[in-house]
């Protein structure tokens, strides 16, 4: 048996509930049903064929020869590899006119889920026809013929922006573009943690490189701005044909060893020190921060359902030891001869479980309802109503920072405190995949982005920058629904919804204040993670609502037995989320509308 247990059916019931029909109106070959097969044998390749790779690539990582500077990736994420190559499924995300089969946003992003949860390191090798589907929207026109080339090899592909001493601070970077008389670009500098930035499953590897350009008037200045986007091929390559010609002169010189995500062959490159780094300008345009922005807005989307799709296996996994693992007697019948019970009979267990449950599937509907924004987005622009099409992004805008942070912090927060506990101590064993669920998603918070950073882009750019638009159009939607859904959940949505938009106030207010006492705005930066933590658990409460009340009209016009469990435990779900965690919004009004600790205020020297 694989460490992976995909949950389908909720899959589908998301995929449904966030507009996948709509999604699919004008498809002439995709309708749910079709939907829902390739969902069937996505995850019948990820349970089977990508699955077995997981522990066997973290127990025997991938290798780095110095003498040629190359990285051998184990048998096992090979044979993973090639399996998902053959199946043609990331066709899927390739444009028609490169070749592929383009389907909605929220169907990607949901067999993702299932390839994530099998795999993420295996997935994340097999991005590079997605970055050439973006090359194809950027590059000029000889770079978007390479796209085809691309796509057509398989080869592989690298987000390279960071440098040891430009992380978050990518407007830090040093590395230098040189122009060169023939229109090329030679790269000189070193970058660091460059995902996939060598392996042997590929003939080639495209990079896609942010270097500041030298001598070039009005460009090659200070900060983010001042960096432009190059491809630098790993080999270089005939333009017409792809055929590989000589090695370019960037080279892996180091290999990290890492806490987990060891499948995942994470490299220093350095570009000009072994002959030179010929790279060549994106779209002939130096807008190179803009351009890497849109990889960014997919690799975040990727980490926050890589996320929420490791904290579905293990609760999954946690649910099935949890039946059978028998320990104590019940709390109710005590007593050395009282018969011993499964765990999951015991009540902080269940509660353990539920904890689980509500926030992966509450994660899942997040996910698939942000991808459905830019569905809808698509929609309008083919309809001609751009106005639309840009609210619809904008949404998606929004939704961004928080699938990244909220995901990825809940994900990690819940396996290491609730997943791996449930195990006992045989959680802390290899022989269960709980403690490299906790290890590999840990990754989580910090790539793409640290948590920090998405915060302040939601409360600066996604908010503040927005005048507040999107997120006003967002909670108007989540109260109207609290008004109509009655009950305990949408009482408790109500409430949840008055703390937010309170928290808001408070830091709106810190950064007026900030305007005459500057050292103000320190508080928004102290309170901007909380405040998205405390705005995904009231979108996660809010979804995990609206699902109950289609189960329950689902069980009202009756289902059979196995559904008719299904629906009762996503209202289960909802009660339970509203009960337990939606309260600790009040917790997080109170801190931040007092703002009477100052973080700042405590000197660097008393710490
Ligand atoms: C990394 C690799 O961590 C992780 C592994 C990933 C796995 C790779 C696998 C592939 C992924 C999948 C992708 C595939 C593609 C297809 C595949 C398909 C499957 N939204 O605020 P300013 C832009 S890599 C949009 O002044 P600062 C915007 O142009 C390392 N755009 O920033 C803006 O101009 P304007 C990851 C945004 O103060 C300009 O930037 N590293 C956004 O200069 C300047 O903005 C990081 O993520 C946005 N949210 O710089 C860096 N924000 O304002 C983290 C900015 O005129 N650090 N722009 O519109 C940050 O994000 C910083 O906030 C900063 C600050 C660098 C942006």
């Amino acid at each position: 048996m694989s460490h992976y247990r995909s949950n389908l059916r909720d899959l589908k019931f998301a995929l449904e509930g966030s507009g996948l029909a709509d999604a699919l109106a004008t498809s002439a070959d995709l309708d749910v049903n079709t939907a829902f097969d390739i969902l069937d044998e996505v995850d019948r390749l990820a349970r089977v064929e990508i699955a077995p790779s997981f522990a066997a690539a973290d127990r025997t990582p991938p290798v780095y020869d110095l003498g040629s500077r190359s990285v051998t990736v184990p048998p096992a994420l090979r044979r993973a590899y090639r399996a998902y190559e053959s199946s043609g499924f990331w066709r899927m995300d390739v444009p028609q006119e490169l070749g592929g089969s383009p389907v909605p946003r929220v169907l990607w992003w949901a067999t993702s889920e299932l390839l994530l949860g099998a795999n993420p390191a295996m997935w994340m090798y097999t991005t590079g026809a997605g970055f050439a589907g973006i090359l194809h929207k950027i590059g000029n026109s000889m770079q978007r013929r390479w796209a085809q080339i691309f796509v057509d090899r398989g080869w592989g592909a690298t987000m390279v922006l960071t440098e040891p001493d430009a992380g978050s601070d990518v407007g830090m970077a040093t590395t230098k573009a040189y122009p060169q008389q023939d229109g090329t670009w030679h790269i000189e500098g070193v970058k660091r943690f460059i995902t996939s930035g060598e392996h042997d499953l590929a003939d080639n590897i495209i990079h896609y490189v942010l270097a500041r350009p030298i001598g070039v008037p009005g460009h090659g200045g200070p900060g983010t701005k001042g960096l432009s986007m190059f491809i630098v091929p790993k080999h270089l390559f005939d333009h017409e044909t792809g055929e590989l010609l000589k090695r370019n002169g960037v080279v892996a010189t180091a290999l990290e060893d890492k806490m987990g995500l060891k499948g995942s062959s994470t490299c220093e490159l350095t570009f000009g020190e072994h002959g030179p780094a010929v790279g060549w300008l994106v779209g002939d345009t130096h807008d190179g921060i803009r351009q890497m922005f849109l990889i960014i807005e997919r690799a975040r989307m990727m980490v926050g359902t890589k996320a929420m799709a490791t904290l579905s296996t293990g609760y999954l996994n946690a649910l099935a030891y949890a039946k059978t693992r028998v320990q104590g007697a019940s709390l109710d019948a005590p007593g050395n001869t009282a018969p011993r019970v499964p765990i999951i009979d015991h009540a902080d267990v269940r509660r353990s479980l539920l904890v689980q449950k509500c926030h992966a599937e509450g994660m899942r509907a997040l996910v698939l309802h942000a991808a459905a924004e830019l569905d809808r987005a698509d929609l309008h622009r083919d309809r001609g109503d751009d106005e639309a099409a840009a609210a619809f992004r904008a949404a998606n805008d929004l939704l961004l920072p928080v699938v990244k942070g909220y995901c990825s912090e809940r994900a990690y927060e819940i396996l290491s405190q609730e997943t791996l506990q449930t195990f006992g101590g045989s959680g802390f064993l290899i022989d269960y995949p709980a403690e490299q669920y906790v290890r590999d998603s840990k990754i989580d918070t910090l790539y793409e982005g640290t948590t920090a950073i998405q915060a302040l882009d939601l409360v600066f750019r996604k908010i503040i920058r927005d005048g507040g638009t999107s997120f006003a159009k967002l909670i108007g939607q989540i109260r109207g629904f609290a008004d109509t859904a009655g009950g305990t959940e949408g009482t408790a949505l109500t409430v949840a919804v008055e703390h937010l938009e309170t928290m808001l106030q408070a830091l709106a207010r810190l950064l007026l204040n900030g305007q005459t006492v500057p050292e103000r705005v320190h508080l928004v930066g102290q309170h901007a993670r909380r405040f998205l933590l405390a705005f995904g658990d009231l979108l996660v409460g809010w979804l995990l609502t609206r699902q109950a009340r289609v189960s329950q009209s689902r069980l009202d016009t009756g289902t059979g037995p196995a559904d008719a469990a299904y629906y009762q435990g996503k209202i289960a779900s909802a009660a339970f989320f509203a009960a337990e965690v939606l309260p600790r919004l009040a917790t997080d009004r109170a801190v931040i509308e007092a703002g009477t600790f100052d973080a700042m205020s405590v000197h660097s020297s008393f710490l």
